[in-house]
C-alpha cells in the first residue's frame, strides 16, 4: 500500500497524469476523470462510467499528440489528403486506440490494480454504425493507415445522429430498429461548434454584372442551414502521428427565427430548427429502391461543402494564393456520393472567390481523384433533374456548362459520333432527365480508380470505357485492403502472439515477413499451436452463437461462415442450396458419414430489399429445421447472427475455418471480408471475382478453393439466352433441393411463402446460382475431404495467413500515395511529455496588435 502510494507520488511528479504512460498515471487518470468529468467514484461506478473515464483518459493522450501534429503540420505545410466518404464504420475506437498508442498492457494492469478487467471495458463499448458495410469499413482502414504511415489527412463525412439500423431476427425475420448510438454520448468526440459554415438550399439564381462589369451569379437560397464540424482523432500504430476525422453534424443557421418568434410562432420557430437537423439525423442503406433519396441529395451537398469550405480556410492559412489550392490537397471522392464536390469547388471559387472560369477548372480536375466501388448498373447514382435543380439550381447550371465545354472536347475528337456523345454525356436525357454522379466525378477528376485488378479493368472495359478511350493515363488499380492491427492484433491475440513469437515483432507493420511462416507449415508442434489457437477463438463464438441464435455448436466441426450485406449477387441462397442439399442427402441415407458443419450467417439486408429480407428468412428457415432433426444428429447446424457490425466481425473472422466469397463472377468488386477471414487462416471457397482473385495468386492456387463460372463465361453464359430451368431439370439433386423449398418443407406446408425466390431462380436467375451449383457443390465436397485431412487442412491454413502481406491497407495507402496522391509522409515531432505545465508567456496587448 505504501509502495504504491509512493510509486504514484513519483509517477505523478515525473508525468502529467493526462499524458503518462506508465501505469501510475494511466491509474490515476482514469480516476481523475471518473471523479471530475464523470462525476463518480469506485464504489458506485457502473460499467459505463468506468469505461468512459479510461476512453477519457485515452482521449487526453491522443489530444497530446493530436497537438503536437497539428503543430507539426502548421510549422511544415504539408500536402494533404482530404478523404470524402458519406460512410465510415471505424469499429470500437477503445481497443484499437490502446494498441496503436502501445498502452494495452499497461492499461490493463492499471485497472487490474482497481479491480477492473480491460476486456469488460472493451467489450461494453458500442460502436459508430456510419456505414452500409465494405465501402464504409474501407474507409475506415484507410484512416488507420494513414495516420500509421504518417501522411497528413482528414477524413470528412457526415456524424449521422442514427447509423446503419440495429437488425434484430424476429420469427425468422429482419425486423428493424433505430441505431440509437449516441443515446449514452461519445467520449471519442470533440465538438467545434466553432468551425461551422453555411450550407445553401432551394431557391433561385440571379445574374448580374459586378461592378467591374464582370458577369456574376449570385444563388438566392430558399434556405440556409450550417455544418458543425465534430472531431474524432485517429492515431497510428506505433507513431505519433494523429490524423483527424471530421464529421458534419446539420444546425439550424440561426438559432431561432426571430420573425416566426415574433409573430407569436415560437414552435414554428423551434421546429424550423430540427427541421434542419434531419439533415445529418440518419443513415441511407445504400441498397435501397428510390426512398429517401431527396434528403440523401442533400447530405451529399450538406458534407462536401462544409468540407470544401473548411478546406479553403486551411488553404487561405498557408498565404498560397487560390489557384494553386490543388497542390495543397490531393482530395479523394470515395464512390460517386462526394461528387457533387466538382460542380461545389467550382461554385465556390467561381462565385464565392472570384476566380475565372478557366482558372477554377484547372484548380479543380487537379484536385479530385474518384474511386468507383461497383459496376451494378442500379447502384451507380443519378438525380433526376427537376430534384437536383429544386435543391441545387446553380450546381445545375454549373453541370451544364462543365458538360457543354467537356462535350465540345469529345466532339472535337470524335467528330461525327453523336451516340458516343449521348453515351460520355453527364447529362442523360432519358425523360425526366437525369445527372450522372460518376460522370461527373470521372470529368472532374484527374484520377479514376478500382478496388481490385478484375473490377479495374471490367471498369475501364464496361462501364467507363468512353472514358478510358478520352483518358486512359488517368486510370488506376489500386487493390483493396485491411488493417492488420484491427483484424489481426485485436481481433484475434492469440494468433497474434503466437506470430511474434514464431517471427519476432513487426510483423504487423510489414506483414510481408509473414511469408516466413511458410518454414513451419509442416511443422508437427507449430501446427498443434495454430490448431489450439483457432479452436479458442471457435470455442467463444461458440457461446456466441449459443448465447444469441439459442444454437448449439460443436467447436470440433467445420465452421462455415458467411458474413455480408445480404444481396443477391452476394449470392447466400447458393450457400442454402448447399446446406440443404446435405440435408436431403443425409434425409436418404441417415447413416451417410460427412464432415460436421455449421453454418453460420452475418448480414442485413436493406429494408426495403424484398428479396434479400427473405433470404434472410429461408436461412433461419432451413436452420429451424435442420437444427432440431434428429436424423441429422448434430452434423449439420445453422445459425444467423444478427446484426453483423465491426465488432461482430471481429469474433467471426477468427473462428472461421471456411469463408464463403461466392459472388457471381464480375458482381463484387472487391470484398474485404474475405480478406479479413484468410489473414486469420480460414481457407476462402470462392469464384474469381473481385479481389478473391489476387488472394488465390498470392495464396496459391493449391490453397483455395475455386468454383463456378469466370466473369467471361458469366457474360457468354447470360447473352447466349440463358435457361435456368434447363438446368433444373437435367440434374435431379438440384430439383429435390428446389422442390423442397418450394413444397414448403422449411415453411411449414407453406408453399407461397419462398415462391418469389423459386420463381426467380427458375426463368431469370440473373446471379447464375443454377449454373454455378453443380460446381459448388463439387467444390464443397472437396472442401470436406480436405477438412478430413486435418495435416493438411492447417498446413493450407497456415499458408494462407502467411501469405496475405500484399491486403494490408498499409499497401494500398502507399499505393494511393505513389500513384494518386503524390503525398509523402511528414512524421509528427512529438518529444514525448511536453503538454502545459505552467502558463505560456503572453505578448503584452501591444505586441500582439
Ligand atoms: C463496395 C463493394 C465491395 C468493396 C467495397 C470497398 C459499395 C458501393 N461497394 O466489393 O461492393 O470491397 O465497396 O471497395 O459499397
Amino acid at each position: 500500500m505504501a509502495r504504491q502510494r509512493r510509486e504514484v507520488a513519483q509517477a505523478a511528479s515525473r508525468e502529467s497524469i493526462r499524458t503518462g504512460s506508465s501505469e501510475e498515471s494511466l491509474r490515476l487518470a482514469f480516476l481523475d476523470n471518473l471523479f471530475y468529468v464523470q462525476g463518480r467514484f469506485l464504489e458506485v461506478a457502473s460499467i459505463d462510467d468506468q469505461y468512459k473515464a479510461l476512453a477519457y483518459s485515452i482521449r487526453d493522450r491522443l489530444l497530446h499528440r493530436w497537438v503536437s501534429t497539428v503543430q507539426t503540420y502548421q510549422r511544415i505545410n504539408p500536402r494533404t489528403v482530404c478523404y470524402l466518404s458519406a460512410e465510415y464504420l471505424p469499429g470500437p475506437f477503445l481497443g484499437s486506440n490502446l494498441l496503436n498508442l502501445g498502452i494495452e498492457e499497461t492499461a490493463r494492469k492499471a485497472l487490474a490494480g482497481l479491480g477492473i478487467d480491460l476486456n469488460t471495458l472493451i467489450a461494453h463499448e458500442e460502436e459508430p454504425g456510419l456505414g452500409n458495410g465494405g465501402l464504409g469499413r474501407l474507409a475506415a482502414c484507410l484512416m488507420d493507415s494513414l495516420a500509421t504511415l504518417q501522411i497528413p489527412a482528414i477524413g470528412y463525412g457526415i456524424r449521422y445522429e442514427y447509423g446503419i439500423f440495429t437488425q434484430l431476427i424476429r420469427d425468422g425475420e429482419q425486423v428493424e430498429i433505430t441505431d440509437n448510438w449516441l443515446h449514452f454520448g461519445n467520449p471519442w468526440e470533440v465538438s467545434r461548434p466553432q468551425i461551422a459554415y453555411d450550407v445553401k438550399l432551394g431557391g433561385h439564381t440571379e445574374h448580374v454584372t459586378d461592378d467591374l462589369g464582370h458577369l456574376r451569379v449570385r444563388w438566392v437560397p430558399h434556405d440556409v442551414f450550417r455544418g458543425v464540424a465534430i472531431d474524432t482523432p485517429i492515431v497510428g500504430y506505433g507513431v505519433s502521428t494523429v490524423n483527424l476525422l471530421r464529421l458534419w453534424s446539420a444546425k439550424a443557421a440561426e438559432g431561432f427565427d426571430f420573425h416566426a418568434f415574433n409573430r407569436g410562432d415560437y414552435y414554428g420557430a423551434v421546429l424550423r430548427e430540427t427541421r434542419s437537423e434531419t439533415i445529418s439525423k440518419v443513415l441511407y442503406p445504400n441498397d435501397e429502391q428510390d426512398l429517401g433519396k431527396r434528403l440523401r441529395l442533400l447530405q451529399q451537398h450538406f458534407f462536401v461543402t462544409c468540407s470544401l469550405q473548411d478546406m479553403l480556410r486551411v488553404h487561405r492559412t498557408t498565404g498560397r494564393p487560390l489557384a494553386r489550392f490543388h497542390e495543397k490537397f490531393s482530395v479523394q471522392l470515395n464512390d460517386t456520393h462526394p461528387a457533387i464536390a466538382v460542380a461545389e469547388l467550382m461554385r465556390l471559387l467561381v462565385d464565392e472567390s472570384r476566380l475565372d472560369w478557366d482558372t477554377a477548372w484547372n484548380v479543380t480536375r487537379h484536385t479530385f481523384a474518384y474511386t468507383n466501388h461497383t459496376l451494378l448498373p442500379e447502384a451507380l447514382e443519378k438525380w433526376p433533374i427537376p430534384l437536383f435543380q429544386s435543391l441545387l439550381p446553380r450546381h445545375l447550371e454549373i453541370i451544364y456548362e462543365i458538360n457543354a465545354r467537356f462535350l465540345d472536347e469529345v466532339r472535337g475528337r470524335n467528330p461525327l459520333d453523336e451516340a458516343r456523345v449521348r453515351r460520355v454525356s453527364i447529362i442523360d436525357e432519358t425523360p425526366p432527365r437525369f445527372v450522372r454522379m460518376a460522370h461527373l466525378a470521372c470529368v472532374g477528376s484527374f484520377a479514376i480508380n478500382g478496388v481490385a485488378e478484375l473490377h479495374s479493368r471490367l471498369l475501364a472495359e464496361t462501364v467507363l470505357r468512353d472514358f478510358h478511350d478520352l483518358w486512359p493515363e488517368k486510370f488506376h488499380n489500386t487493390t483493396n485492403g485491411v488493417t492488420p492491427r484491427r483484424f489481426v492484433m485485436l481481433s484475434n491475440p492469440g494468433l497474434a502472439a503466437l506470430l511474434t513469437a514464431t517471427l519476432g515483432g513487426g510483423w504487423e507493420r510489414e506483414p510481408a515477413r509473414l511469408r516466413e511462416l511458410e518454414r513451419h507449415a509442416d511443422d508437427a508442434s507449430f501446427q498443434e499451436q495454430w490448431r489450439s489457437v483457432k479452436r479458442e477463438r471457435k470455442e467463444m463464438l461458440a457461446a456466441l452463437v449459443a448465447e444469441r441464435c439459442g444454437v448449439r455448436v460443436d467447436p470440433s466441426s467445420l465452421y462455415d461462415v458467411q458474413a455480408k450485406r445480404i444481396h443477391e449477387y452476394k449470392r447466400q441462397h447458393l450457400n442454402v442450396l448447399h446446406i440443404i442439399t446435405l440435408y436431403h442427402r443425409i434425409k436418404c441415407d441417415p447413416s451417410l458419414e460427412i464432415i460436421p458443419r455449421a453454418f453460420i450467417f452475418g448480414g442485413k439486408a436493406a429494408p426495403g430489399y424484398a428479396m434479400a429480407k427473405l433470404m434472410i428468412r429461408l436461412i433461419n428457415a432451413v436452420g429451424e429445421v435442420v437444427n432440431r432433426d434428429p436424423d441429422v444428429a448434430g452434423r449439420l447446424r445453422v445459425a444467423f447472427l444478427p446484426n453483423l457490425s465491426v465488432k461482430l466481425g471481429q469474433t467471426l473472422y477468427p473462428a472461421a475455418d471456411l469463408s464463403e466469397q461466392i459472388s457471381t463472377a464480375g458482381k463484387e468488386a472487391s470484398g474485404t471480408g474475405n480478406m479479413k477471414f484468410s489473414m486469420n487462416g480460414a481457407l476462402t471457397i470462392g469464384t474469381l471475382d473481385g479481389a478473391n482473385v489476387e488472394i488465390r495468386e498470392e495464396v496459391g492456387a493449391e490453397n483455395f478453393f475455386l468454383f463456378g463460372l469466370t466473369e467471361s463465361e458469366v457474360t457468354r453464359t447470360l447473352s447466349a439466352g440463358y435457361r435456368p430451368r434447363d438446368i433444373y431439370n437435367g440434374n435431379p439433386e438440384l430439383k429435390s433441393v428446389i422442390d423442397l423449398i418450394g413444397g414448403g418443407e422449411f415453411s411449414g406446408g407453406d408453399r407461397g411463402l419462398f415462391q418469389p425466390l423459386i420463381d426467380h431462380l427458375m426463368r431469370h436467375d440473373t446471379y447464375l446460382l443454377l449454373a454455378d451449383y453443380a460446381s459448388y457443390i463439387a467444390c464443397q465436397e472437396q472442401v470436406s475431404e480436405t477438412y478430413r485431412d486435418t495435416r493438411r487442412w492447417t498446413r493450407m491454413s497456415i499458408l494462407n495467413a502467411a501469405r496475405m502481406g500484399k491486403f494490408s491497407s498499409d499497401r494500398t495507402v502507399e499505393d494511393y500515395c505513389r500513384s494518386i496522391w503524390r503525398v509523402e509522409p511528414t512524421p509528427v515531432d512529438f518529444s514525448g511529455d511536453h503538454a502545459p505545465r505552467s502558463l505560456p508567456s503572453v505578448p503584452p496587448p501591444s505586441a500582439r496588435r
